[in-house]
């Protein structure tokens, strides 16, 4: 029962304004799951030709990293995919260099297309193949460059809402565009094993999941571990390949995480509230946290996808739900 009447009570409001005091009581921010961001579809083939237009109107050395940011519609001006998770699609070209830089946020990619490109992580110089997952975990040094003959397009997904959250970007250049490469691999070795998780080896492990292992919501589903740690490859984002299998209906599924998916092959189809999208090959959705959402597919389709699971893990914070 409130006792105080209600003049008293705005005229305590007010007083206490001045000393940057608020009474709970009043208090009007949302305490319930979901966040600002919105559910957003990026087609490939819609932002294929800006790639190739920006390779026109921008060299490498300009851009420093020819990167399109996929910005989420409700956070404009931030160059955030969700709250807690940037992405964009970056083109090298035949014979250039992104230079060498490390910043506080960690990275990683996953190669769309091309054949020729490699990235540089604290000296380890790695191929960069279609369907790779490439770990810069944070404050390393990082180089790319394309020495092949075709364009190289992947999807760059960072922390960096994390590192805006706490205050604590820093951003460094290299002397030179290319650090010191240490180790060159051809394949996963000691040297590559914390940063490359090779296509072929994740897709034959899909492959090779039994039937009982099928997630009702998310087909077949991996989490990419780090072999050395057993552990997520980064503190903040859990990343994930997933197949549905042809003829899949999912059931519908909601959690705190905000997810990125990126279509490594065929097609989907993806029921977001009342909407549904058509996901073709290579397009991007982000999938806010608690949106339901439930997957359906024609077709065997292949999902890359990185969230911030891993950090709402270590902070006790995740939930997902499976709905009716
Ligand atoms: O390739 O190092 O999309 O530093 C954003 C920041 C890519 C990169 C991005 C980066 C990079």
């Amino acid at each position: 029962m409130n006792t105080s009447n209600t003049s008293d009570l705005q005229q305590f409001k007010e007083s206490v304004h001045p000393l940057n005091l608020l009474p709970l009581w009043e208090r009007h921010v949302k305490l319930v799951p979901g966040s600002q961001s919105i559910p957003a579809h990026w087609s490939y083939d819609k932002v294929r030709p800006f790639l190739e237009e920006s390779v026109r109107l921008i060299t490498k050395k300009d851009a420093d990293r020819r990167v399109l940011v996929m910005e989420n519609p409700a956070l404009r001006g931030s160059s955030f995919i969700s709250q807690s998770l940037f992405a964009g699609q970056q083109i090298i070209m035949p014979g250039e260099v992104a230079p060498s830089h490390r910043h506080s946020p960690n990275a990683l990619r996953f190669v769309v297309e091309g054949e020729g490109a490699y990235t540089s992580v604290d000296g380890v110089k790695m191929k960069m193949r279609p369907g790779d997952f490439i770990v810069t975990p944070n404050f390393m040094w990082h180089d790319h460059g394309n020495e092949g003959n075709q364009a190289v397009v992947w999807m760059d997904g960072l922390d960096t809402p994390f590192t805006s959250l706490f205050g604590a970007h820093f951003r460094e250049n290299y002397p030179q565009d290319i650090y010191p490469v240490t180790h060159t691999c051809h394949q996963v070795d000691e040297h590559s094993a914390n940063f490359l998780y090779p296509w072929q080896t994740s897709f034959d492990q899909l492959l090779a999941m039994p039937p009982t292992k099928i997630d009702p919501a998310h087909g077949m589903k991996l989490r990419y571990t780090n072999p050395q740690t057993g552990k997520d490859p980064f503190t903040t984002i859990a990343a994930f390949l997933q197949m549905l299998p042809k003829g899949f209906q999912g059931q519908t599924y909601r959690s705190t995480d905000h997810t990125v998916f990126n279509v490594a092959q065929g097609s989907c189809l993806l029921e977001v509230g009342h909407q549904t999208y058509h996901l073709a090959t290579h397009d991007v959705m982000v999938i806010p946290a608690w949106e339901s959402y439930r997957f359906s597919s024609s077709e065997m389709s292949i999902l890359f996808s990185f969230s911030d699971r891993s950090a709402q893990q270590a902070l006790g914070f995740w939930r997902e739900e499976y709905l009716a």
